[in-house]
């Protein structure tokens, strides 16, 4: 293709953004659009399927036969927007196993939140009130992105996050309405996953490289920082009912802004956790490879039974 054509390919390509209509997978797009993409949605991807590990740890140990329903139906959801989400980024020309390598391998990332341990029930109830009610804060305002597999993807994704926020609250409620030692327990796993929650939305604007350009495509509709304001606003006066200590010295409303203003997050720890030095990167990437490894003879046998199918089909066309 000329240099010409591609610019004029361009051109269509931005006016289509500007006038919101959704990009679909065999449309042209230009190989950056097509890569950030791929880069953004496996490692949402990626996460989703990392993120059922911390509460996976807890199933065997939830205190009611009705907790673990909820928690396993909670964590199979996680593993199906894993695959929704892989699958669309499959459109982009990427196959299954180069996204799992790039996992496997770390060239891909995954949310710095899942790194952090969950050692009580109530991080349970803190994971699903936090950590999915940030995961909606950003996927709400995903369900408008370009890319209509991603967008699609996002609807429903959005819509059990919800179920997962609510239940996890519920948890919280129920240990702050119990003996002081349950409240002491949430009080304590708010303490933990406060900041790291806050962190989930990524570097400041100022510091973030992909922001930019991912805004200009309408990739992200909002920015991290954006994002983050809207989630401490959203999540403060739900802490207010639960009778719980954010804990942030600084968390203040600001009347003029019409917003709260939080401390400092401490960004040393972030990048740490996201160059693989947070407390438990080792154990959930070792954790991912032997799923894969011990899952193997399934894919095998799944495999050889659509051979075996194709080759029936085949013979019964012929
Ligand atoms: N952790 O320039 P930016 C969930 C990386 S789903 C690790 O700002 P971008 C469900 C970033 O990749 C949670 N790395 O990047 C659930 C980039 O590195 P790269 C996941 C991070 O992409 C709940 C570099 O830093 N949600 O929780 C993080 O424009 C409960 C520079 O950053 C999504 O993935 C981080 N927190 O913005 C499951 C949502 N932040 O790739 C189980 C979709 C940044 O250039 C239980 N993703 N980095 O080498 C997004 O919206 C964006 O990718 C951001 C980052 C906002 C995460």
């Amino acid at each position: 293709m000329s240099e010409k054509e591609v610019k004029s390919l361009e051109e269509i390509f931005e006016a289509r953004i500007a006038r919101d209509e959704k990009i679909e997978p065999k449309e042209w797009m230009p190989e950056k659009y097509r890569k950030t993409h791929i880069r953004q949605i496996s490692q949402h991807a990626h996460s989703e399927v990392v993120g059922m590990l911390p509460e996976g740890n807890w199933i065997t140990r939830a205190p009611s036969l009705r907790r673990k329903v909820a928690l396993l139906a909670k964590i199979q959801d996680e593993g199906g927007h894993g695959l929704y989400l892989y699958s669309a980024a499959e459109t982009l020309g990427i196959s299954r196993d180069e996204l799992i390598e790039q996992l496997h391998s770390g060239e891909a990332k995954y949310s710095s939140i899942f790194n952090y341990p969950a050692v009580t029930w109530a991080d349970m109830g803190t994971v699903g009130w936090l950590v999915d009610g940030a995961a909606i804060m950003n996927q709400v305002a995903l369900m408008g992105t370009s890319y209509g597999p991603y967008a699609r993807a996002m609807v429903r994704i959005c819509k059990e996050e919800s179920f997962h926020q609510r239940q996890g609250y519920e948890i919280l409620l129920t240990l702050c309405n119990g003996t002081p030692e349950q409240k002491e327990m949430a009080q304590d796993s708010i303490n933990r996953w406060w900041w790291p929650s806050l962190m989930m939305f990524g570097p400041r604007d100022a510091d973030s490289p992909n922001t930019e350009q991912s805004v200009k495509w309408k990739l992200k509709r909002k920015t991290n920082d954006e994002l983050r304001q809207a989630f401490v606003d959203q999540t403060v006066p739900q802490a207010n009912i639960l009778g719980l200590t954010i804990p942030d010295s600084k968390l203040k409303w600001n009347e003029e802004r019409k917003h709260y203003d939080f401390g400092d997050i401490d960004w040393n720890e972030f990048w740490q956790v996201v160059k693989g030095h947070g407390p438990c990167n080792k154990q959930r990437i070792d954790a991912r490879v032997k799923a894969h490894k011990d899952g193997k003879w399934v894919r095998d046998a799944a495999m050889a039974f659509a051979e075996k199918q194709e080759n029936k089909e085949v013979k019964l066309a012929i």
